[in-house]
């Protein structure tokens, strides 16, 4: 049985004194060498968004560590259903048909891997990350699963590359600690304020952590490692949201003190990601952008898309 729309609200959508509250993800098991979920070729399969930015790291890092033959995906429409679920509309541009499930919408696929679903007034997110051999999700956490990416690298393809090597864990972890309250959820925190104290409490510390980082990436090219610096998963995990920013977050979550071209440390951060190879085609323009203005019709009641902006790296 389907939630109802107050039950999904709920759950998807927490708010306490008008804050946005993300909730916990709920699959949280590890592709391991030795393990339930071992770490062979073609067994998992990713399930994405193009507009979602926790998505957007798991397909960055599928193809910054050479996955492109060991892991297949797929993509939901852009367009987000009223309740907060997503469906698979291979008629769009950009999105395909469920490949391995034969699934219409992502609810099917969160239901086959956990039978009470539908009952349990839950929404599903995205990224999934699918295991072909014992037919469940194996996590849905897209940290976790950038995480796993590297061991599954490590035991495929050899040691030779690593998004988060041990010498730099520590550095990581904590980068991408001071940027997801902040920056990744700050962004969410501000757009679905329901007071104005919440609101400037989310942009206040967005643009606080903003201003840190620029100051941060100083003759800098990476945010962790010695010298320049080294890519690494804190780069991926925070390129997604940087990249929505003045195409959506500036006008749609009223993140609007500046905009990322305004910061030319970050500008140029930004357009050093895009320069990568790969990293251009896993950038789906047309669904970021169209994905927030149409969905959240409770901010955007009549769901117009802006045409601009006219400048930036990144502009439709
Ligand atoms: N913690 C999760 C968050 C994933 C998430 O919230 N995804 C959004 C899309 S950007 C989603 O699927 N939202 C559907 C909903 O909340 O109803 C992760 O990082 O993987």
């Amino acid at each position: 049985m389907k939630p109802t729309d107050e039950q999904a609200g709920a759950w998807t959508k927490a708010f306490e004194s008008g804050k946005f509250v993300r909730k916990s993800s709920e699959f949280r098991d590890q592709i391991e060498i030795e393990g339930t979920f071992g770490t062979d070729s073609g067994r998992y399969h990713l399930y994405v968004s193009h507009a979602c930015p926790w998505a957007h790291r798991t397909l960055i890092t599928r193809v910054l560590l050479g996955l492109e033959e060991h892991i297949t995906y797929d993509v939901v429409d852009w367009r987000m259903n009223s309740d907060g679920s997503w469906s698979f509309n291979p008629d769009e541009e950009g999105a395909t048909a469920d490949t391995v499930n034969g699934e219409t919408s992502l609810e099917g696929v969160y239901n086959r891997a956990f039978s009470t679903w539908y009952d349990s007034g839950r929404i599903g997110t995205v990224p999934v990350l699918w295991d072909r051999q014992h037919g469940t999700i194996v996590n849905n956490e897209s940290r976790e699963i950038v995480r796993m990416f590297d061991a599954f690298r490590a035991a495929e393809m050899g040691n030779g590359f690593s998004l988060s090597p041990h010498d730099l864990r520590k550095d990581i972890d904590a980068m991408i600690d001071a940027n997801y309250e902040s920056v990744n959820n700050g962004v969410y925190k501000s757009g679905f304020a329901r007071t104005q104290e919440a609101y400037e409490e989310a942009v206040t510390a967005l643009f606080a952590r903003l201003d840190e980082l620029e100051a941060h990436l100083e003759g800098r090219e990476w945010l962790v490692g010695d010298g320049v610096g080294q890519l690494t998963e804190a780069d991926v995990c925070l390129f997604p949201t940087l990249a929505r920013f003045d195409l959506v977050y500036v006008v749609h979550f009223k993140c609007n003190l500046r905009r990322i071209i305004d910061y030319p440390n970050l500008q140029a951060f930004v357009e050093r990601m895009l320069a990568l190879p790969g990293i251009k085609e896993t950038c789906h323009w047309h669904h970021m952008k169209a994905h927030y203005f149409w969905s959240h019709q409770n901010i955007n009641t009549f769901r117009i898309i802006p045409l601009g902006p006219l400048e930036g790296a990144h502009t439709q």
